[in-house]
């Protein structure tokens, strides 16, 4: 912490350079809806959140009213709310309630599921498309957005070593300076292997918590993997991040929360569940974009809704705490 704090004093005089405004033209395609630009032009504190989990990672109702939660958790915290997706080929930077709604409802048959790869063709037929957690990031960097809360994000699926079904999450971590504040990652993904990936990618990994926290496995705290780096607090998180911004790394970071005591799922269920979705994905062929929907739901379906509440709480936590992370870094930037 000492030596960061040093380094802060070092590099502040270049964040006088720093640019509020985006970094990328964002262009005809996109709009940045009113409330998120005067945010970002006032200098407040603005969190993205992303629409895979509405249109493909919870069923109705439930994922509108979760969309709606989350988005509550961050302005209770001060910050402003931008949930990104893709609507009749525009790519809309912070959706309003009847914008969320129709994403929602929309569901994963009509909505496509859209990483960075996808962006340009669903743009160009003008549908409807769920951003993912990488082209989430990107849209959200194109806007001026630095922090970004999900559930949990995508890694190497178990396997990738052969497969090389390595989530493009990774990779847009590597490349797109946002910190994208999730419960870790699923243990449906290979943990180690993940991280180890991370850690070629140059991509900073930090969990918010205790001395020897381990890197959590969304369900529960413990992976058997140590984490990386380990903040105290929110403002330890965002002054990484402010540092990052400042020595201009142009990769992002992976801050990743536990998930409380309270909420952990029951990991034995949890984890039979999992063995057994990954069986039945391997026996029906699922794979590519399609295997980490077909397993979320299939682990929610054989834990009968424990996944899916565990999820919900999970989700709004990280929104509690990404968005106390946008609120310091916004007072940083100032
Ligand atoms: N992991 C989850 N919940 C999710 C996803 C991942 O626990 O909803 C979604 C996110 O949108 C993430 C995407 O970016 O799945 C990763 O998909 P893939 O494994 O196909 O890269
Ligand atoms: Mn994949």
């Amino acid at each position: 912490m000492q030596r960061l704090r040093a380094l802060d004093r070092q590099v502040r005089p270049a964040l006088l350079q720093l640019p509020q405004a985006p970094s990328d033209e964002p262009g005809e395609h996109m709009i940045v809806s009113a409330h998120v630009r005067d945010a970002l032009r006032d200098g407040a504190a603005v969190v993205a959140l992303e629409s895979t989990i509405i249109s493909h990672g919870m069923p109705w109702p439930q994922n509108l009213e979760t969309a709606r939660a989350v988005e509550a958790e961050v302005r209770a915290q001060g910050a402003v709310p931008a949930t990104i997706a893709v609507l009749d080929g525009r790519c809309i930077i912070g959706l309003d309630d009847s914008q969320l709604e129709r994403l929602a409802r929309l569901g994963r048959e009509r909505v496509r599921k859209v990483s960075r790869r996808d962006l340009a063709a669903v743009v160009a037929s003008g549908g409807h498309g769920a951003t993912t957690v990488s082209a989430t990031m990107l849209l959200a960097h194109a806007a001026g957005i630095r922090v970004f809360v999900t559930g949990g994000v995508g890694g190497v699926h178990r396997g990738g070593q052969d497969s090389l079904d390595i989530s493009a999450d990774l990779v847009e971590l590597a490349r797109t300076p946002v910190a994208v504040v999730c419960a870790g990652v699923k243990s449906i993904l290979d943990i180690g292997r993940t991280l180890e990936v991370l850690e070629t990618a140059g991509v900073t990994v930090a969990t918010v918590g205790e001395a020897e926290a381990e890197f959590p496995a969304f369900f529960t705290a413990a992976s058997g993997h140590a984490s990386p780096l380990v903040w105290p607090s929110e403002a330890a998180a965002a002054a990484a991040v402010h540092a990052a911004l400042a020595l201009r790394l142009r990769s992002g970071q992976l801050i990743a929360v536990p998930v409380p005591a309270e909420h952990a799922a029951e990991g034995a269920q949890i984890e039979a569940s999992i063995q057994r979705a990954l069986g039945e994905a391997d026996a029906r062929g699922v794979r590519g974009p399609d295997a980490t929907p077909f397993l979320l739901q299939r682990v929610a379906e054989l834990t009968a809704g424990a996944s899916l509440r565990s999820n919900v709480a999970l989700i709004r936590n990280n929104a509690r705490v990404g968005a106390r992370i946008a609120v310091e870094l916004a007072r940083r930037l100032r």
